[in-house]
């Protein structure tokens, strides 16, 4: 049975956020694709129930990983955090995707993006089909895109995209049997025990962003289109051409769609720090980053801490009188190996610091 979903809808043009004079320091953009793809597949907390993976290779013994995909953005939602923008993104639908990284650099306080990339080497799937299943995630539920803003610790939640139960299981299934780490699951020894569970998970998920917006909507408007007029945005001078990212791989995909929009808002105003992962390697060949903007790669898991550190030394040089020029945006990138496991901790209280301390210390917080 589907919950209600009768929203009252409305449209934001990305570009009326554009003229917004608030700026945010600190985006972290985890790209997730639910293993640790640069080091062979391993499985890692974001990866879903039933994925076969190098660590949890679907046998006899397991249908895969054992145990549910994290949700890791609602924890976020209820820090307790004075300012912050949270949203799930994909590249299937570009303008919601750059809509919410606009907007991201536009909210004071911290901001966390994750988009679903697809790997086509650890996801098992062809190269020429990436978009169609990062696409199917979101149109079988089992990516919900939506949003949340974070005011004086409250969230409000608001949905991108209606999720339709009716299509849901016919969706799923043609999603799982298009990869391979999912293949299994339709084999006559799985198939009747695994499967309805596997759709449990995704509904159960889906279920509960409803009831979060149902209950922390706005109810003069819980579900948000983006609207962008793709000609209007300038070509992005953050990345060079080419990398060294498999062919058809989801995060070269959502890394271009990023580099867009933060393009768009702050030009080559902008410093990465990088979480070790396919993004980080593969952006680095023999020592030569991709990067025309000041890039960072440190320990593994640290790019939040990193990033907060550059972004509040800006604006405490600032305060001082002794920086005299706008402040840079830091977007810390993290695959979900680094975001859900060893970084966590990490990431979790510098979210806190941009989103709480970093706009309420009297010193800093009016630095722009
Ligand atoms: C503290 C630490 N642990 C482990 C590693 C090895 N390591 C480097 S990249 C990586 C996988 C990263 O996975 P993820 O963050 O999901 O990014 P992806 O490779 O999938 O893009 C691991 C385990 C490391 N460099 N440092
Ligand atoms: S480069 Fe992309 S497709 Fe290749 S293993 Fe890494 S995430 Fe997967
Ligand atoms: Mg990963």
């Amino acid at each position: 049975m589907s919950l209600e979903q009768k929203f009252k809808a409305r449209v934001i043009k990305v570009k009326d956020i554009l003229s917004w004079k608030t700026n945010n320091y600190l985006l972290y953009f985890n790209y997730d694709n639910e293993a640790f793809m640069n080091t062979g597949i391993q499985e890692s907390g974001s990866t879903p129930f039933g994925a076969s993976t190098t660590t949890g290779p679907a046998g006899k013994a397991i249908p895969g990983k054992i145990g549910m995909k994290q949700d890791i953005i609602e924890g976020f939602a209820f820090l307790g955090m004075q300012s912050a923008f949270l949203a799930t993104a994909s590249t299937a639908y570009p303008a919601d995707f750059i809509g919410k990284v606009v907007e991201a650099l536009k909210t004071p306080g911290a901001a966390f993006i994750q988009v679903l990339a697809s790997c086509d080497r650890g996801w098992r799937h062809p190269i020429n089909i990436s978009n169609k299943v990062n696409k199917l995630a979101v149109d079988s539920g089992f990516w919900p895109l939506y949003t949340i803003r974070v005011k004086n610790g409250r969230p409000t939640y608001a949905l991108n995209k209606k999720i339709n139960y009716d299509t849901m299981e016919e969706k799923l299934i043609e999603y799982l049997n298009l990869m391979g780490r999912f293949r299994h699951l339709v084999k006559p020894e799985f198939k009747e025990q695994t499967i309805p569970l596997v759709i449990d998970a995704v509904k159960a998920r889906a279920d509960n962003v409803i009831k979060l917006v149902n209950t922390f909507g706005n109810p003069e408007h819980q579900l948000e289109t983006y609207t962008v007029n793709f000609k209007e945005i300038p070509p992005q001078e953050i990345l060079n051409p080419g990398h060294g990212l498999c062919q058809g791989c989801g995060c070269g995909m959502a890394l271009n769609q990023l580099s867009l929009a933060a393009h768009w808002v702050a030009g080559k105003n902008i410093i990465v720090t990088n979480n070790t992962s396919c993004s980080e390697v593969s952006f680095s060949k023999d020592d030569v980053p991709n990067y025309k903007v000041p890039w960072v790669h440190h320990l593994f898991e640290t790019c939040a801490t990193t990033g907060d550190a550059i972004a509040t030394t800006y604006r405490i040089l600032k305060a001082k009188g002794l920086y005299k020029g706008e402040i840079p945006r830091v977007i810390a990138i993290g695959g979900d190996g680094s975001t859900y496991d060893i970084g966590f901790q990490f990431l979790k209280a510098a979210l806190h610091r941009a989103g709480t301390f970093g706009i309420m210390n009297p010193l800093i917080k009016d630095i722009s």
